[in-house]
């Protein structure tokens, strides 16, 4: 039975499952799951993943959440090219998994507070922005950002974790998308290190981030015209 992938493209690490999948030809059932709609709390998503979140798995009834555990099934199972998690030099493993587990509370967690703060919130709840939390994350942030210079890319590194692209770097650019939706992208772009690493790996995964990015890429042309409509109001 094939592989069946749940997953929202509003949802960065289901972008970072997404583009795995797509650029490593893995057939999969696409199973959309809209969390703008709340298809995520419904008894029968929650007999998949009863936290009620995206991505998930069913690989023929082995069913598997969270994306960093995903991903390294994923790439054990098929054996796709080594640099995307390898198995041969643990250390080079070692590596990819030093930033997946970096990444959780910081790259992801700031990012996705800037998100949730700026774009979400107001829309989804009628809520105001808590601008301390925005003022934070993007404190936050400035250290993530010079922290993937001066530590992962150090040394003129092409990628996270080495030479060649790996699912870190699918994780980490994914998670920075949430902050173009946010129009918050001087965050990243102001380093030229990091902007460029991001470039590479839209790139690599060429034509797949664009693809999956269609709807990071419609939020953020809302959420523009939003943001300058209520200066012109404030003019
Ligand atoms: N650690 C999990 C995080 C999954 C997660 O937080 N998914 C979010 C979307 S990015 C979600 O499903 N949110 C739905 C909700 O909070 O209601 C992973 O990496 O897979």
């Amino acid at each position: 039975m094939a592989l069946k992938y749940y997953y929202d493209l509003m949802s960065q690490p289901s972008r970072a499952v997404y583009i795995f999948l797509k650029v490593n030809n893995i057939p999969f059932v696409p199973k959309p799951v809209a969390l703008r709609n709340g298809e995520h709390h419904t008894d029968e998503y929650k007999k998949l993943n009863p936290f009620s979140l995206v991505p998930v798995i069913d690989d023929d009834g082995f069913v598997l959440t969270e994306s960093v555990a995903i991903l390294k099934y994923l790439a054990l199972k098929h054996n796709v090219p080594d640099h995307w998690y390898p198995r041969s030099d643990l250390q080079a493993q070692a590596r990819v998994d030093e930033y997946m587990n970096y990444q959780h509370l910081n790259t992801r967690y700031n990012c996705g507070m800037i998100f949730q703060q700026l774009v979400i919130i107001p829309r989804a709840m009628r809520a105001p922005v808590q601008w301390p939390m925005v003022e934070n994350a993007r404190n936050r942030l400035e250290t993530v950002i010079s922290q993937l210079d001066s530590y992962f890319l150090k040394g003129n590194k092409p990628f996270l974790c080495g030479s060649d692209i790996s699912v870190a770097d699918l994780l980490g650019v994914c998670e920075l998308m949430q902050l173009y939706a946010s129009c918050e992208e001087n965050i990243y772009e102001s380093n030229a290190v990091v902007k460029a690493w991001v470039d590479r790996v839209k790139e690599r995964t060429a034509p797949y981030f664009e693809e999956s990015n269609k709807i990071v890429n419609k939020v953020r042309g809302v959420y523009a015209k939003q943001k300058e409509a209520q200066q012109n109001a404030k003019l």
